[in-house]
């Protein structure tokens, strides 16, 4: 069997709950990812050697979440020229707006694709690497197709509904005056 495409990388375990939608996402997808608690202050030289390994393992895609001054995701980046992800995380006080500025406003030359702050971030960092990997992979690229319609049908559904609901509180309406 193949190894993982997907790296999710996250500051601290306590960050698991927001970044599991990621892996959520990819295993909606038929994608296969690894997780790892690395921090890019707490433990510098792991998340280092996880990086200079990753392209050799398969890895393909990195998804880096963390919290509060959140320099994972670009700390990641500067490591491997793989694509990388970030997720900023509300840890703290400030709503997840220190970690969202921390990781979007990097210098140039070491881009990071910075998602929204927390779980829905997370959620779309493991659609926006399935995107990554439909590049070069059909089957990938079919079952990303496939959630998209899946999606597009049940929001559809959802307005249907909602006319038919409303027509009949029309028709009542009219029905007593
Ligand atoms: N963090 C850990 N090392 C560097 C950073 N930025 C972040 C984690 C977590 C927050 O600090 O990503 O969101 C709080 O971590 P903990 O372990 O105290 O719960």
């Amino acid at each position: 069997m193949a190894g993982p495409q997907v790296g999710i990388l996250m500051g601290s375990a306590s960050d698991r709950p927001a970044m599991e939608e990621a892996g959520k996402a990819l295993d909606g997808l038929g994608i296969g990812w690894e997780m790892r608690v690395l921090s890019a202050h707490r433990t510098p030289g792991a998340v280092r050697k996880y990086l200079r390994e990753a392209p050799r393992r398969g890895i393909r895609v990195v998804i880096a979440g963390a919290g509060m001054a959140a320099h994972l995701a670009g700390a990641s980046a500067a490591e491997t020229d793989l694509p990388v992800i970030g997720v900023p995380l509300d840890s703290s006080s400030l709503g997840g707006l220190d970690a969202l500025l921390s990781t979007v406003q990097m210098p140039p030359g070491i881009p990071v694709a910075t998602m929204g702050i927390g779980a829905t971030g997370a959620r779309n960092a493991g659609l926006f690497a399935a995107r990554i990997l439909a590049l070069g992979d059909a089957r990938a690229a079919r079952a990303y197709r496939r959630f998209a319609e899946a999606q597009s049908g049940k929001a559809l559904a959802a307005d249907r509904a909602l006319r038919k609901e409303r027509a009949a509180a029309k028709k009542r309406t009219s029905l007593k005056g």
